[in-house]
Parts: structure tokens; C-alpha cells; sequence
């Protein structure tokens, strides 16, 4: 059983509502089996990497040894360029019938990401925010939050003592409001205070913790506040998100479907994270010590 037409128009309906919708079993059996699998593969390729490592889109965020006692990794960015099963799963029937609704039919990918969140890391939080700061070539795209959906997808069981994704219903009509980008801005140091949510008018009791199983599919906006804890249990939490934007409104990303039609990638990688990749497109370490 995968997605069907009705639930992704509900879950469209939803989103546009409320800033967020759960899909139940977006996938289940032997294709929960096979995403789990491959999701494992791909930790133990980015364990091989000692500190953060980067060629075009394809990335590894680690926490070293040095620092954090043993080798940690939280991130991998565009695993497609390294795994045949995450090329084709991108661009996969389900995701053209869950996106239809929101983005038409003709789709290109901005992001691409697994995150870890491996018990004893420590620093696996991030603190409320809205995506929208991620979105660093803002003209590239033409109305960027109202053409962009995001996708979050259970590999591992989502709970609140491993740190589920929680959201802000309706917090995607208030505009951008900035929270968390005071300081450095990074947003897995430190927690968000309730008086923070406060001072931009939400109320912190209105926060809904997404718990999910291994399959299940949350959606957000670029508007959407969000965050989610760092991990108190012993059970790791891989979540699969994944940014698709109407390919009309936008000069960035990968195709995923031109007129409903799966696109593989090409042969080489429309840049779309960091702004430096245009200059260093080749494989280097990264030595940003964001966490210090
Ligand atoms: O992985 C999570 O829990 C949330 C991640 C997130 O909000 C982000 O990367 O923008
Ligand atoms: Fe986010």
C-alpha cells in the first residue's frame, strides 16, 4: 500500500490550512524495508569521513571524535549522487502523487537531506524555526514559501523522547518572524525558551509534537515554524526531508517531474545548498566549528 490520490488531496487541503499535514504509510513492507536498509549504508559512508565532508551536493555533517568523544553523523545532504535507491525514490511515483496537489506537475528538488539524531551526540535539537532562512538565492524564485513544500519522512520511530519534528499550526500566515537568527544563528545549539515563542506571538502550549512510525510522511512550508528536541532515548531517529518547489517559480534545484514525468539527475549537479559550492565543487573537508 502506498499514498493514494485522496489522502495527498486531504493532506494538500491540510497543509494549506494549518502549514503542515500527516500522511500515515506513505510507505510501508518491502519498500520501508529497502529505504531502512539503504539509509544504514549511507551512515556508515559518512562514518568513513572524520569531519564534515562536501562534493557538489552530496555532504556529510559530522560531529568529530575529538570533540564529541566518538564520531557522530547528523546530516547527509543529496544522498542521490552516491545511492541508485535514493535517486529513484526522490522522483518515485508516491512522491508525484503527494506532491501534485500542492506543486502541479511540473517539480524540481531543492533539497535532499537525512538526518540523524544518534543517542549520546548530544546535539541533536533544532531550536523553532522557519526554513525560509535556509533559502539563501531568494532570486532564483518567484513567491519561494507559496511554491515550496517540504517533506519529512519516518525511517526510524519519530517520538518526543527522540526528538520528533513539532510544529506551529496556522504559524505559516504570520510571515517570517525571525526566530532563532539572533547570534550566530545556528539552530542546533541551545534550546528555544517558551519566552522566545512568546515574544513572537505563539503561544507555547499550541505547539503539536509530530509522533510518526517508519513510513509516515509530515509536510511543512518555508513559513512553517518548526523544531524539534535533541534525542533523550537510546533509539536513533533517521528522518528523511526532502524540498520540492514548482519548477515554474524557480531557477534552482534538480528536476524531480516535467509534465508529470520522473526525471533522473544529470550528469552533473545543480548546485542548490551552499552558496560556496559554486566555488569549491570538488571534494574537501569542511572545518566550521559551528558547535564550539
Ligand atoms: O530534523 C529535524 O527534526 C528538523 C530539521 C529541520 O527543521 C531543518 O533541517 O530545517
Ligand atoms: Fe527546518
Amino acid at each position: 500500500m502506498t499514498i493514494t490520490t485522496q489522502q495527498a488531496r486531504d493532506a494538500a487541503e491540510q497543509y494549506r490550512e494549518e502549514g503542515f499535514a500527516l500522511v500515515r504509510q506513505f510507505i510501508d513492507g518491502d519498500a520501508l524495508n529497502r529505504l531502512k536498509t539503504e539509509t544504514d549504508r549511507i551512515y556508515q559512508a559518512g562514518l568513513e569521513h572524520p569531519r564534515t565532508w562536501r562534493h557538489g551536493n552530496l555532504s556529510f555533517e559530522i560531529l568529530p571524535e575529538a570533540d564529541f568523544g566518538s564520531r557522530y553523523v547528523i546530516q547527509a545532504y543529496w544522498m542521490s549522487w552516491m545511492s541508485e535507491y535514493f535517486e529513484a525514490f526522490r522522483r518515485s511515483e508516491s512522491y508525484r502523487i503527494l506532491l501534485e496537489p500542492i506543486l502541479g506537475k511540473n517539480i524540481k528538488q531543492v533539497a535532499q537531506q537525512i538526518h540523524w539524531k544518534p543517542p549520546g551526540a548530544g546535539l541533536t535539537g533544532y531550536r523553532f524555526h522557519q526554513d525560509l532562512r535556509f533559502r539563501e538565492a531568494r532570486d532564483a524564485y518567484v513567491d519561494i514559501a507559496g511554491s515550496t513544500v517540504n517533506t519529512g519522512l519516518a525511517i526510524d520511530p519519530s517520538t518526543l523522547e527522540n526528538g520528533c519534528l513539532q510544529v506551529v499550526p496556522g504559524s505559516h500566515k504570520l510571515g517570517y518572524i525571525g526566530l532563532s537568527d539572533e547570534g550566530d544563528g545556528q539552530i542546533m545549539k541551545g534550546l528555544t525558551a517558551e519566552e522566545e515563542l512568546r515574544a513572537k506571538g505563539i503561544d507555547p502550549a499550541s505547539v503539536v509534537p509530530l509522533e510518526m512510525q517508519p513510513g509516515d510522511m509530515a509536510l511543512w512550508g518555508l513559513l512553517t515554524v518548526h523544531g524539534s528536541l535533541p534525542n533523550e532515548s537510546q533509539q536513533d531517529r533517521a528522518f528523511a526531508i526532502s524540498s520540492y518547489v514548482r519548477a515554474e517559480n524557480s531557477d534552482r534545484g534538480e528536476w524531480a517531474f516535467r509534465n508529470g514525468t520522473s526525471i533522473p539527475l544529470g550528469a552533473t549537479p545543480q548546485l542548490c545548498k551552499w552558496e560556496q559550492l559554486h566555488e569549491r565543487p570538488e571534494p574537501h573537508y569542511v572545518d566550521d566549528k559551528w558547535y564550539a
